[in-house]
């Protein structure tokens, strides 16, 4: 009977493979980031790109055991580039611990990041705010002290057509407080919007909490309308919607926007449009080991109805499809990166990230890149403090075409650098790139940057 049922499910499988081999494109690229585990993503367009800011949760957490910040960006939606951790809890000096959801904003060009982190003082959670005059950071503690305190978390950020900035956070309760245009002061107190059950919608067997707003607020304005698109319920969450016609109410319940899926019983929403397309970021458990603690951020492309209300939108593994190409003959980082399997990041000694912990077998994959009529030749940025590898060049697989090979030597440190360079053939048009490691046993070599040559 088991070796039936063995049969049977191995059949199964081989059919699921064909299936997948024959629909083609349908590739997973959600989540996002694969290297880590992030969670409560804020995404912000600015100058043609898409920073998306997150928490990270550590490796086997059984709580939110978060350290800091990190940062990725995109102009395609689909390859994402790493830019480390420009902050942290140690970069509030009155903070103790708690790295957890917050937005990032531009304002006459500095960014501003508000983040709810523990206060060591009050043990009170409170909200900190970072700024910096890069989008990627490093962020410093604007102010040295908390912003606001009362207990509450999870802050959206947002700047209206006259220019008034509003803050808004909070968990049990919703509170914002209007930003002054330093966006690091505000004038008047903490106000309390009313949960009203027509406001936030009716959750039921919680007395105290009666209303479906939990947390996470993301509050924005499109086509006048005002939109709070917060966690319900919990737990486990989903995603609901409120509107209004003014930044502070009257709220009116307008449903869910994504139910409760994804193996992690929270969830939290950044929208963003770009390109002319509107986005849905979210998280999930979805990464292996992946569940409430260990989270993985990851988007959707959807579109507003007519009348301005947001259509229910599911989790999906396709994730969003790709704006445009990416051209392989300018520089482009190791670290940009659509999915891989085994490598992780690290701070690089010549400036942003680089990509380690190769071994054997290991792969990047960039999606959609525009060969055109033909690369020459390929060179990377590399160091390796053992005997190196090879970089395979290869399309549309980890076991694709192979179009090149280039051999990274030792250098005498995981930091040592040098470029290689290697000849390429057969790579034109577009395809899904893949950096398929090889090599002997153990880390193999490390990789910065890395650019295509012809074309
Ligand atoms: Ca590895
Ligand atoms: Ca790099």
């Amino acid at each position: 009977m088991a070796s039936a049922l063995r049969r049977a499910g191995l059949v199964i499988v081989a059919l699921l493979c064909t299936a997948t081999v024959i629909t083609g494109p349908a590739r997973a690229d959600n989540p996002i980031v694969q290297t880590i585990y992030t969670a409560d993503p804020a995404p912000l367009v600015h100058n043609g790109r898409v920073y998306l800011y997150t928490g990270h949760d550590e490796d086997g957490s059984t709580y939110f055991t978060m350290k800091e910040w990190r940062v990725w960006s995109s102009a395609d939606m689909v390859n994402w580039t790493d830019h480390g951790s420009p902050m942290s809890v140690s970069t509030f000096a009155w903070a103790s611990a708690d790295a957890w959801a917050g937005q990032t904003i531009e304002r006459n060009g500095k960014f501003y990041w508000y983040v709810p982190v523990k206060d060591r003082a009050s043990g009170q959670m409170a909200i900190g705010v970072g700024v910096s005059t890069s989008p990627t950071g490093p962020f410093t503690d604007a102010i040295g002290r908390p912003l606001v305190r009362n207990g509450e978390i999870d802050p959206t950020v947002f700047i209206d057509d006259n220019g008034q900035a509003y803050l808004y956070w909070g968990n049990p309760n919703l509170w914002y407080v209007r930003l002054n245009a330093d966006m690091i002061s505000y004038s008047g107190s903490p106000t309390q919007i009313p949960l009203t059950t027509a406001g936030f919608g009716t959750r039921t067997g919680n007395a105290s909490r009666p209303t479906l707003y939990e947390e996470g607020p993301w509050i924005f304005k499109r086509n006048g309308l005002y939109y709070n698109v917060f966690a319900a319920r919990c737990c486990s969450e989903f995603i609901a919607y409120s509107t209004a016609p003014g930044p502070t109410g009257p709220w009116t319940y307008r449903g869910t926007v994504m139910p409760t899926q994804g193996g992690s019983f929270t969830n939290h929403a950044g929208i963003v449009d770009f390109n002319g397309g509107s986005y849905f970021f979210y998280h999930n458990g979805a990464l292996p080991g992946g569940g409430g603690y260990t989270r993985s951020v990851a988007v959707e492309k959807f579109t507003y109805n007519a009348d301005g209300t947001i259509p229910t939108i599911t989790m999906t593994t396709a994730g969003a499809p790709q704006v445009g190409t990416l051209n392989p003959y300018v520089r482009q980082e190791a670290e940009t990166i659509a999915w891989e399997s085994g490598v992780e990041t690290e701070r690089a000694s010549e400036g942003g990230m680089n990509v380690g912990w190769i071994e054997n077998g290991d792969y990047i994959k960039v999606k959609g890149v525009a060969f055109g009529s033909g690369a020459t030749s390929f060179t990377a940025r590399v160091a390796s403090a053992s005997s190196g590898g090879r970089i395979e060049l290869r399309l549309d697989g980890a076991n694709g075409q192979l179009v090149g090979t280039c051999t990274v030597p030792g250098t005498g440190g995981w930091q040592t650098w040098t470029t290689v360079t290697c000849p390429v053939s057969g790579a034109t048009g577009t395809h899904d790139l893949y950096f398929r490691y090889a090599g002997g046993s153990g880390y193999l070599f490390n990789v910065n940057w890395w650019q295509f040559n012809g074309g």
